[in-house]
């Protein structure tokens, strides 16, 4: 098989593998590691110490894996209803489910077997949100979407309520040309909606002073002045996205199952509850879902911090 041959096989099998968006890219090195550099030598990442660690390879991701020529990049939609659960918190969209890496990565895999089964040899591996992929980049590459200035990878079909998947592989395919405008024009919804003022400039993320860093990868208290702003959100925050036109034009609900919320409304714990939480509660309620992350202590770190700006609310 040629690799355009190829290629309209691997997005047919995106397709019928639930994959809303599919584009394919070649392997280089990244051409905007200086942007990487300059977001950790700012101090960007906190805690977040894989991110240093993972630089070379996020700037050259063949090193990851020499022998892959070619990259299959695909996104999911996840958008859905975000309720205040228990009548008191918000936990981000893509956290009520169960733990998207499992399902997208089975998804993505399926398209590997496909192609490798038609082409007769070859060898693929997945990355979901782990490993060293620049994923945002790689989906910007394969013309999936531009790098819009709330830092999300934004479809201009789909929004931005989407995880991406990569496939790499040692197969020969054909490149999509690089999605090169930027469609957020003259916009500064999110920028202006961010209650932590976590952008220092558009495109750039703080992460340090950002709720979902806060909220799931911090590992200690989340610092004083940054407390009112993380408001009811428990864990994760969508607020950015929320705002953003292409999304409230364009987001549609899932129409994969498995990206539904885990547990009903009525089996969400209030604030109380989840502070009263030993660790094998923790686990029977959220060991299935992204929150198992921030572990019960950091659960219940946050749980305060929404329980004070709740308190202060009513005041
Ligand atoms: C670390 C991380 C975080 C950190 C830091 C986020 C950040 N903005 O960097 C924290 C914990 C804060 C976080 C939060 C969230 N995350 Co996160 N996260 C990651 C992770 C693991 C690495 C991102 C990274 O390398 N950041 C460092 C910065 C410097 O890199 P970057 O933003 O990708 O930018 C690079 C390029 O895109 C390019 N670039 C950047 N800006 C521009 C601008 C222009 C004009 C150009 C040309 C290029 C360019 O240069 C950079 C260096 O190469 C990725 C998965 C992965 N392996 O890539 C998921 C990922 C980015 N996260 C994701 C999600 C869903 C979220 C949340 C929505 C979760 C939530 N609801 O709470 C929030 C969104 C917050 C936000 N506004 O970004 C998705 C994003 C999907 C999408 N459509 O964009 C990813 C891709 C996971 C996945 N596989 O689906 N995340
Ligand atoms: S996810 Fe929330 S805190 Fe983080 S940048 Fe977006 S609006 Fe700000
Ligand atoms: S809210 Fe506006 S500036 Fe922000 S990402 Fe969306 S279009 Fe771009």
């Amino acid at each position: 098989m040629t690799p355009v041959e190829l290629t309209l096989l691997a997005k047919r099998a995106a397709t019928a593998a639930g994959f809303e968006a599919c584009g394919v890219t070649r392997l280089g090195p990244s051409p905007t590691a200086d942007r990487l550099d300059a977001w950790l030598a700012h101090g960007y990442a906190g805690d977040m110490r894989y991110l240093q660690r993972q630089a070379k390879v996020r700037k050259e991701p063949s090193l990851a894996w020499p022998e892959a020529v070619s990259v299959v990049v695909v996104l999911h939609n996840y958008y859905g209803p975000q309720p205040l659960t228990a009548g008191q918190y918000r936990v981000a969209r893509y956290a009520q489910a169960a733990d998207y890496h499992k399902l997208t990565k089975q998804k993505v895999a399926a398209i590997g077997d496909s192609l490798v089964e038609a082409a007769g040899h070859g060898t693929w591996r997945t990355y979901v949100d782990a490993g060293p992929m620049p994923e945002r980049e790689l989906a910007r590459l394969a013309g999936l979407g531009w790098m819009a200035k709330n830092t999300m990878l934004i479809h201009p079909r789909l929004g931005s309520f989407s995880f991406i998947g990569c496939l790499l592989t040692d197969l020969e395919l054909e490149p999509d040309a690089p999605f090169e405008a930027d469609r957020c024009g003259s916009c500064t919804r999110c920028l202006d909606a961010c209650p932590t003022d976590a952008f220092p400039a558009p495109h750039v993320l703080d992460a340090t002073r950002c709720i979902s860093y806060l909220t799931i990868e911090a590992k200690g208290d989340i610092p004083e002045p940054l407390r009112a702003g993380v408001g009811d959100n428990l864990f994760g925050c969508d607020i950015c996205q929320d705002v953003c036109p292409w999304n409230v034009s364009f987001a549609q609900e899932t129409a994969e199952e498995g990206f539904r919320p885990l547990l009903d409304d009525d089996d969400w714990p209030t604030l109380e509850e989840i502070l009263a939480m030993d660790e094998r509660g923790f686990d029977a309620r959220f060991g299935e879902t992204a929150i198992e992350r921030a572990g019960l202590k950091g659960l219940q770190r946050n749980a305060r911090v929404v329980r004070e700006n709740l308190a202060r609310q009513a005041r």
